[in-house]
């Protein structure tokens, strides 16, 4: 049996009544320009059902990684009904709309499963709903992602990419701060926390979207990071990847007044925080089991007779461990993926479901991402191997090899063709699903002018004396160097479609000696993405280091964290001694 139709009874929803029939109408006006022949909105009542309290609507149109959003739902105790018609709207009693992948392929889905209608209803109707990241975006007049494109057009303003020529880095990503401009309810614990953001595009306050807006971000500028009016909020940031604070949310919009879970120390957030990354290296040992190895300078076998491949913990277990203990994000690399082809690697996709079933931050994968024809003559394209890591639980994948091969054709060819991983996987999920994992090793030279790749000038010299190298790239996990530097394979591949570098350091990996700052330093300053900053991090100093003389944005470890010789706890006070800001 239906329940009575769903009335207003605040003044606030009456002023968003009469503010979002105009809205309605604008909507309408874009559907005729745009020739979309749909139902009147008159033909579709939204009533409120009478599902269970427990049951939330999940406006998932698959286009990326909705396995974290519908694990920290289960998380939290609620169960999850899919919208498959615009009726599963109209009945939703509480409806989540994680909009993912680009502007203009998400509006095309709605409207051709006919849900904008409905979805305009719902919201026009004041019913609960929470849009996140995309789903924020979506609810503006239009986007210039591929564009310009319109969307539902309940608020005023223009979805505009973030200005990168001000120095900073786009994509937008990582742990950054809100400013709360009114009471929002479920934002109630988030105060001053970071939560976590990744995406390229974002909407701006003006005078005409002042009354939505609940919360903006500093990043540049002032961008809106929340609306909500009524029952109708959504979040440019991701909940379900921003921990604790970030399930406190979800869980205020799930059961309005329920407290936080979890006390957390005193936050102090001001801006975007610099992250501190765990990462495994995992690949099948001996016995045939998956494990968490980690090498030096790449080797992974340990120097006894039996030569077998060091094993340093369980991939599921450690990912835990390392999200308990304050990680900002985790990353696995199959390091054997560059042989094995990984949709046949059915462990490491089930390590990506186990470890997002309770690990509520970033998860990155890599190895093995790359066109592939199998042993029954299957061609198996790379964008199909990215997909199911996304389905599995991957928030972001990480080219290696096949991103090298990539560069080295787009700079002897200077012709973009669309057709590598790289770009394909990025057109599809957006740049900040993509990382490029470069695997360098020191070159050195006498004189720049001895090579045409870009050098650095050493602190440390040579063997003989050599003032300069360069970082010759590697591809098969180090075991083959090609003819491009560093420098020169990160411009590249940010022009094909990289949102993010993970620079690692052969030289460095596993030494425990610090950053090899010269590289970093080097790569920062040639790109406008994000780098991460990886191998050879020994103690916290060598993070207040790389973070001081280099614009990093984030700091990969691994050796000194499944050793537990370091706490990530520990690395995190060390920075903020030191004034880095970092989430706590
Ligand atoms: O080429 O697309 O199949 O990707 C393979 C991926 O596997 C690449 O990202 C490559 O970096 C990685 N990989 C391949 N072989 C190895 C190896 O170790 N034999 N591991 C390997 C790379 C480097 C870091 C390491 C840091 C920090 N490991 O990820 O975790 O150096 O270590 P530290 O803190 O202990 O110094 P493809």
């Amino acid at each position: 049996m239906e329940a009575p139709p769903f009335s207003f009874s605040s003044s606030q929803s009456l002023a968003f009544r009469s503010s979002s029939s105009s809205s309605l109408l604008f909507l309408r006006a874009n559907l005729r320009r745009n020739r979309l022949n749909l139902k009147s909105p008159r033909n579709l009542s939204v009533r409120a059902s009478s599902n269970g309290d427990s049951v939330v609507t999940l406006l998932d149109y698959g286009a990326g990684n909705v396995r974290s959003l519908r694990n920290a739902i289960r998380y939290l105790g609620f169960d999850i009904k899919d919208v498959q018609t615009p009726e599963d709207i109209v009945n939703a009693n509480r409806l989540i709309f994680p909009g993912v992948g680009a502007f203009a392929a998400a509006m095309d889905v709605l409207t051709k499963k006919g849900l904008v209608e409905a979805l305009c209803a719902y919201i026009e109707k004041d019913r609960p709903f929470l849009g996140i990241c995309l789903g924020l975006q979506l609810l503006f007049e239009s986007s210039e992602e591929n564009g310009p494109v319109n969307g539902l057009g309940l608020i005023p303003g223009v979805v505009q990419r973030f200005d990168s020529s001000n120095g900073f880095r786009v994509p937008h990503i990582g742990w950054n701060a809100l400013q709360i401009r009114k009471d929002s309810e479920i934002l109630n614990d988030v105060g001053d926390y970071h939560v976590y953001f990744v995406h390229s595009y974002r909407a701006m306050p003006s005078d005409k979207n002042k009354d939505w807006i609940s919360s903006t971000c500093n990043y540049g500028d002032n961008f809106i990071a929340s609306v909500r009016r009524g029952n109708v909020h959504a979040v440019q940031f991701h909940p379900e990847k921003s921990g604790d604070v970030g399930l406190s949310v979800l869980r205020r919009f799930l059961k309005p007044k329920s407290p936080m879970a979890k006390k957390l120390p005193e936050g102090k957030a001001s801006k975007l925080a610099k992250r501190v990354i765990a990462c495994l290296d995992v690949r099948t040992n001996d016995k045939g089991d998956l494990v968490v190895t980690k090498g030096d300078q790449y080797d992974v076998r340990e120097h006894t007779k039996e030569n077998e491949v060091r094993n340093l913990g369980k991939p599921v277990e450690l990912a835990g461990q390392y999200y308990k203990d304050g990680a900002d994000e985790v990353t696995f690399l199959n390091i054997t993926g560059f042989r094995d082809f990984p949709l046949g690697d059915l462990p490491m996709l089930q390590v990506l479901r186990y470890t997002s079933e309770n690990v509520f931050v970033p998860l990155t994968v890599g190895g093995g991402i790359r066109d592939f024809t199998d042993v029954n003559g299957r061609h198996h394209s790379s964008l199909e191997v990215a997909s199911e890591y996304f389905r599995s639980g991957a928030d972001k994948i990480s080219i290696g090899s096949d991103a090298v091969y990539a560069a080295e054709e787009y700079l002897r060819t200077g012709v973009k063709t669309g057709k590598s991983s790289l770009e394909q996987i990025s057109k599809v999920y957006g740049n900040q699903a993509v990382v490029v994992s470069i695997d360098p090793r020191r070159v050195y030279v006498k004189e720049p002018n001895d090579v045409e790749f870009k050098t650095v000038r050493v602190k440390n010299l040579g063997p003989n004396g050599e003032e300069f190298a360069w970082y010759q790239c590697t591809v098969s996990g180090g075991r083959e160097g090609r003819p491009i530097g560093a420098y020169e394979l990160a411009q590249a591949v940010e022009e094909l479609g990289a949102g993010e570098i993970l620079l690692n350091c052969i030289d460095c990996d596993g030494q425990g000696n610090g950053f090899d700052i010269e590289l970093v330093k080097l790569i920062s300053d040639a790109v406008s993405i994000p780098v991460i900053a990886s191998s050879g991090a020994g103690a916290v100093e060598h993070f207040s280091e790389v973070f001081n003389n280099t614009s990093a944005s984030a700091a990969l470890a691994a050796g000194i964290f499944h050793r537990k010789e370091v706490p990530i706890q520990s690395v995190k006070e060390h920075l903020l001694n030191k004034g880095i800001e970092v989430r706590i």
